[in-house]
């Protein structure tokens, strides 16, 4: 398959909903995994191109974690972004490498690290649910449901 023809975030859509390739991903041999704690879409008004998403991720494993990417069914586009604040204007980046050591906590929070949910395939209002998905650096995924909220759980 040539993925060159599809836009980007179809691509890695279409990956994502092929059994065959999660389970050609290597495997640890340790299969501890990071848990996604407090997940949350922030809710946007209707027609909004992108939400917000929070969690906070937490590695009990005894090996270090890497998150690469992000997934989601219901997202064309799904991005992991930092705001950072450049000559006094806040700013989103790519969040750029993400390492969690045994025991860390990595907190994605309004204000700094955070999901950046692109092109919502299917309206996502208060109450719904989106289905989104961590890329761990060794092929693993982390995935949760994000209830869509005014504010933090
Ligand atoms: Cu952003």
């Amino acid at each position: 398959m040539n993925v060159r023809r599809f836009p980007v975030g179809l691509a890695l859509l279409m990956l994502a909903s092929v059994p065959a390739f999660a389970a050609a991903a290597p495997v640890a041999a340790d299969d501890c995994r990071p848990t996604i704690e407090s997940p949350w879409v922030r809710a946007a008004p209707p027609g909004a191109r992108s939400l917000a998403a929070y969690l906070v991720l937490r590695n009990d494993c005894k090996t270090a974690v890497e998150v690469v990417d992000v997934e989601s069914l219901d997202f064309g586009m799904p991005m992991i972004h930092r705001t950072v604040e450049e000559g006094g204007v806040s700013r989103m980046r790519p969040a750029g490498k993400l390492v969690l050591a045994p025991g860390e906590s990595l907190r994605f929070e309004p204000g700094g690290l955070h999901l950046m949910l692109m092109r919502p395939l299917r309206p996502l209002a208060e109450g719904d649910v989106a289905r989104v998905r961590l890329v761990l650096a060794d092929g693993r995924r982390l995935f949760a449901e994000f209830p869509v909220r005014r504010s933090a759980p």
